[in-house]
């Protein structure tokens, strides 16, 4: 039975994901809640090994196939060893992506069918899904001009506009689906407005 939270933040590359998910841990931990702050893929040492092969522009050409079990395979470690563990003990854990990012790149970006997600959803997870997931939302353009400030490209960033476009899509289509727990933010607002909609968006679970 789980006691804590599950949040997760999606969207584009360079929305904010990071830089907002450190404002949501001092949120919460302002009000003494226990966080446990992750990533996807990632989270665990074999994860993260997962995420570097992923990620490195040098891995062998990965099949699309290859790429969307890879993704369950690291969210099956991640899950059994540190995101039920987290909730079970009452924390609240963070999570800068988590499965919308599967529907939204490999669903819309790579054109795989919403079906097997949804199977591998359902094997890997059981019944886990986030309590509330923050969308942050922007032109893709503008994500990628932020990202574009880094160093390092990974496997992902060196995509097309319309690989980004067809995410972008996707990651809205699922927030109609779903608007219970999806809160849509507009990344492109001043930091501050973007932080003013996240806590509006928390509020309901603090009921
Ligand atoms: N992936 C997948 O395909 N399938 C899956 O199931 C999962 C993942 C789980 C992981 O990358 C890759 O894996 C991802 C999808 C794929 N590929 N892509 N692209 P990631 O999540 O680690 O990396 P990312 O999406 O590229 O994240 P990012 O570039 O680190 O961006 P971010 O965390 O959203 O942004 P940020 O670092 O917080 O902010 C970027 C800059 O913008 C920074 O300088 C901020 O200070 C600035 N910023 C932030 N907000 C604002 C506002 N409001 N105004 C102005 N400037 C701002």
């Amino acid at each position: 039975m789980s006691l804590g939270k599950f949040i997760t933040l999606e969207g584009c590359e360079g929305v904010g994901k990071s830089t907002n998910l450190i404002f949501l841990k001092e949120v919460l931990e302002q009000r003494k809640i226990p966080v446990t702050v992750t990533r996807e893929p990632g989270g665990t040492q074999l994860a993260e090994h997962l995420r570097h092969l992923l990620l490195d522009p040098d891995s062998e050409a990965i099949s699309k196939k290859s790429e969307l079990l890879l993704m369950f395979a690291a969210r099956a470690q991640h899950i059994k060893h540190v995101i039920q563990p987290a909730l079970a003990k009452g924390n609240w854990v963070l999570c800068d992506r988590f499965t919308d990012a599967t529907y939204a790149y490999q669903g819309g970006g790579r054109n795989m069918k919403t079906a097997n997600i949804e199977w591998l959803e359902n094997f890997v997870q059981g019944k886990l899904r986030p309590d509330l997931t923050i969308l942050l939302d922007a032109p893709v353009e503008i994500g990628m001009k932020r990202a574009q400030k880094r160093i390092v490209t990974d496997r992902f960033e060196s995509e097309e506009l319309s690989f980004f476009e067809r995410v972008r899509s996707g990651y809205l289509a699922l927030a109609e689906a779903y608007p219970e727990r999806i809160k849509v933010v507009h990344a492109n607002n001043p930091l501050s407005d973007v932080q003013d909609a996240i806590i509006e968006a928390l509020m309901p679970l603090f009921k």
